[in-house]
């Protein structure tokens, strides 16, 4: 009992100390435009300097992946949140990302995952109904071939390897990943034709000026499409962390909404989202891409980011413990959340303050 009472007084004062002598920081920044905006599209001739980006899926279409019309978004952030603190220090308190509809009242706002099998051909015995019109807009880690990483593809880089005449089916340098706590990654480009179990990062909802649109309904232009990042699974935090560490963070707005013909949708007209881009001339005012951030770099078991190791810390710790393949109170950087870790998280509490 005198136990709990002393640390409780100590958790006060050290609340106090932590204020003004913190290792810990937490660094707040909004990017009103991104450092690059790229359309990843076979046929995309203008690559990264296009005004808009179509977001389409060509499933089942020999030649082209199913994520045919992507964004890639990319956000350098070395000057706000210090990089190179090692993965754990990047705790990510809060992360917003929004893009903004180029295109009137031509698809459907859809707040909720559908299911994969919505997206085969209707012949499929496993074909199950969509429940609700258009799919929605997702966002994933970018993952990269022929030797590009976040740190060389640029918004003017290639679109692909072999074949290198478009459309290049699964050529594409950027893609869509599906990451485990180990970063290993599966391109989900095709992620229907290969039938690839797996969620987007997130999936997004949509706001206009007076709230939330309602769902089922049609979407007007300038709505604005945003990702939560934070609360993302386990090996997608670990992805952001590494993107902190790196001074660099890129993801991949994707649909499954199909199309036919093109990006002009044929004849039957758009049903699908169109983007803006930072090049575009309502860019300025404000429809670029964009992102909120907070960030704690501090020790690695103080997960809220206070600079004190204690009972909140605790009360996360186990959460991620009891998940046991959860990496995101991972203290000795293996990818995942166990003994080993619990053994680390007693001494921090121990010291409480970080150092
Ligand atoms: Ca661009
Ligand atoms: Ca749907
Ligand atoms: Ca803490
Ligand atoms: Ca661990």
């Amino acid at each position: 009992m005198s136990n709990t009472l002393n640390r409780a007084s100590l958790l006060t004062f050290m609340s106090i100390l932590a204020g003004s002598n913190a290792s810990g920081q937490v660094f707040s920044h909004s990017y009103e435009q991104p450092a690059l905006d790229r359309w990843m599209y076979p046929f995309n001739f203008a690559a990264g300097a296009e005004t808009r980006a179509s977001l389409f899926a060509a499933i089942n279409q020999p030649g082209f992946d199913d994520r045919d019309g992507e964004l890639l978004i990319g956000f350098d952030t070395g000057d706000d949140v210090p990089a190179g603190k090692g993965r754990l220090s990047y705790k990510i308190l809060s992360a917003t990302l929004s893009v903004y509809v180029e295109n009137d009242i031509s698809f459907y706002y859809d707040p909720t995952p559908d299911p994969l099998a919505s997206s085969y051909a209707t012949s499929d015995p496993q074909y199950v109904a969509d429940a609700d019109p258009s799919k929605p807009i997702e966002i994933w880690p970018a993952g990269y071939r022929n030797g590009f990483s976040a740190a060389t593809f640029v918004e003017s880089s290639p679109f692909g390897g072999t074949p290198t005449v478009p459309p290049a089916q699964a050529a594409r340098n950027v893609y869509p990943v599906l990451l485990d706590n180990y970063q290993a990654g599966t391109d989900m480009s095709r992620q229907v034709r290969e039938k690839l179990p797996g969620s987007p990062m997130a999936v997004a909802r949509l706001y206009g000026e007076s709230g939330e649109l309602t769902p089922g309904t049609l979407v007007p232009q300038g709505t604005e499409v945003r990702f939560t990042l934070s609360g993302v699974s386990s090996a997608n935090y670990v992805y952001l962390q590494n993107a902190l560490n790196d001074g660099r963070i890129r993801l991949l707005v994707t649909t499954l909404e199909p199309t036919s013909g093109g990006p002009g949708g044929g004849t039957g007209g758009v049903t699908y989202p169109r983007i803006y881009t930072r090049e575009n001339a309502a860019a300025v005012l404000g429809y670029a891409p964009q992102l909120s951030l907070e960030v704690a770099v501090t020790c690695a078991a103080d997960f809220d980011g206070d600079n004190l190791v204690d009972d909140t810390d605790f009360t996360y710790f186990v959460a991620s413990y009891n998940e046991l393949l959860d990496a995101r109170s991972d203290l000795n950087g293996d990818g995942v959340t166990d003994d080993a870790d619990f053994s680390l998280f007693v001494v921090a509490y121990d010291n409480l303050l970080c150092d």
